[in-house]
């Protein structure tokens, strides 16, 4: 199974504009406990480098993009983020770096839990380890 998955979101605008949803359980597909949002991040310099042990996570640049790489220990994948409808899940024992954003980038994230440093894993070899 790819460890790249998206969830998309219906656009309910209108002439108005746009709207999108989303619903913890529904169209996101665990309870939401923590939202974040990263924006002015330089475009030379990457972000994450890390995995989680446990925590859920789903992101979305509602503008502008960055390039994901997410990693499970045996393949390697790069995807764009670029649309402020298509969210990434990050799913938990995936290292994964955060390059290329664009200027005007606005990444929004929900997660399943609330922040906690022991649940990163934040040095690469260990990272490794545990997976194998
Ligand atoms: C992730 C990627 C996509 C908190 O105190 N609370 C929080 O909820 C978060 C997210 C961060 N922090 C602190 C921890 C660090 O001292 O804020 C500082 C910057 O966090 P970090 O260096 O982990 O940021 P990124 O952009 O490398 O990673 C973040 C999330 O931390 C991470 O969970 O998956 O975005």
């Amino acid at each position: 199974m790819s460890m790249i998955e998206w969830i998309d979101l219906p656009n309910l605008g209108d002439d108005r504009g746009s709207l999108m949803v989303l619903e913890s359980n529904k169209n996101v597909p665990f309870k939401v406990k923590r939202i974040y949002y990263i924006l002015d991040a330089k475009p030379d310099v990457p972000r994450g480098f890390h995995a989680h042990k446990e925590l859920m996570q789903l992101a979305f640049c509602i503008k502008g993009s960055c390039n994901m790489i997410m990693d499970n220990g045996i393949e390697k994948q790069q995807v764009r983020i670029d649309k402020s409808n298509i969210g990434l899940m990050i799913p938990p024992m995936v290292w994964h770096e955060m390059h290329d954003f664009s200027e005007d980038c606005v990444m929004l994230v929900l997660a399943s839990d609330y922040y906690n440093e022991a649940d990163y894993i934040r040095n690469y070899d260990i990272f490794l380890e545990r997976v194998k």
